[in-house]
């Protein structure tokens, strides 16, 4: 049998921002986790878990389908991901304190900015797409939403939009680039999910069991 459906799969990111820390709530925990940097997949040694390491982005889809029952990634991800599927096929269980990001809009540093109206025509280039038109259509802003898989910041520079979507946490690169955060898209942070998909008993158990594992562990850093 290739996957034990005996045990449980939690998704983690397999290596990012949220690599070590997602590993070290779960090592927090209790589980016991002997996986080099460069291994796919690990099995906790004393409690029947195996964590899968992937993309991220690979994440919100591996928990909705059920082929992982458990996953930490972040909100910015799992939001995207979301407003691109017709049905939601996980739940959020718990917010993780740690990942905290926000996802903003920034405009050149020579560019007067008076409100969203200002954005109006304007081409925005992101790796967020579906989030930021979402944000836009609220706000009735019609501007053109142009997609780039990563370098976002790069855009300005390179004349493929003067205004930019993108995630920030100490807000350095945008200053690097010569850019000032304007909007709030989404504020985000590293959350646990769970399949919709229904469990057996035991692996329900062995879930639940988990849960209120990392439930006491998020209680000691409130
Ligand atoms: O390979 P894989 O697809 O798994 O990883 P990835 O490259 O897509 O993601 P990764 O590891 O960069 O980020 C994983 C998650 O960390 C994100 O989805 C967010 O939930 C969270 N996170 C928290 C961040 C940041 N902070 C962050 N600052 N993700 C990215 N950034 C980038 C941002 O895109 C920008 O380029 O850092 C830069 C800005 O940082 P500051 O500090 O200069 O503002
Ligand atoms: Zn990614």
């Amino acid at each position: 049998m290739l996957v034990d459906r005996s045990r449980l799969h939690i998704a983690l990111q397999r290596s990012g921002r949220l690599s070590d820390l997602s590993r070290d709530l779960l090592r927090e925990s209790g589980l016991r986790i002997e996986a080099g940097k460069n291994s796919l997949s690990a099995r906790a040694a004393n409690f029947p878990a195996d964590l899968m390491f992937v993309r991220d982005d690979d994440i919100p889809t591996f928990v909705s389908d059920g082929a992982c029952e458990l996953g930490i990634v972040g909100q910015n991800v799992l939001e995207e991901f979301a407003l691109g599927s017709n049905e939601r096929g996980f739940d959020v269980l718990a917010e993780l304190g740690f990942g905290q990001c926000s996802l903003r809009i920034a405009a050149p540093e020579r560019l007067p900015y008076e409100g969203v109206q200002s954005l109006s025509g304007q081409r925005i280039a992101t790796s967020y797409p579906r989030l930021l038109r979402r944000f836009l259509d609220e706000r009735k802003v019609d501007a053109e939403v142009v997609q780039m898989k990563g370098a976002v910041e790069l855009a300005p520079r390179l004349e493929i939009a003067p205004y930019i979507c993108d995630l920030v946490s100490t807000g350095a690169t945008l200053e690097a680039n010569g850019l000032r955060p304007v909007e709030t898209v989404l504020n985000s942070q590293a959350v646990l999910i769970r399949t919709r998909k229904p469990l057996d008993e035991e692996r329900e158990a062995i879930a639940g069991q988990l849960l209120s594992r990392i439930d006491g562990v998020l209680a000691t850093k409130e």
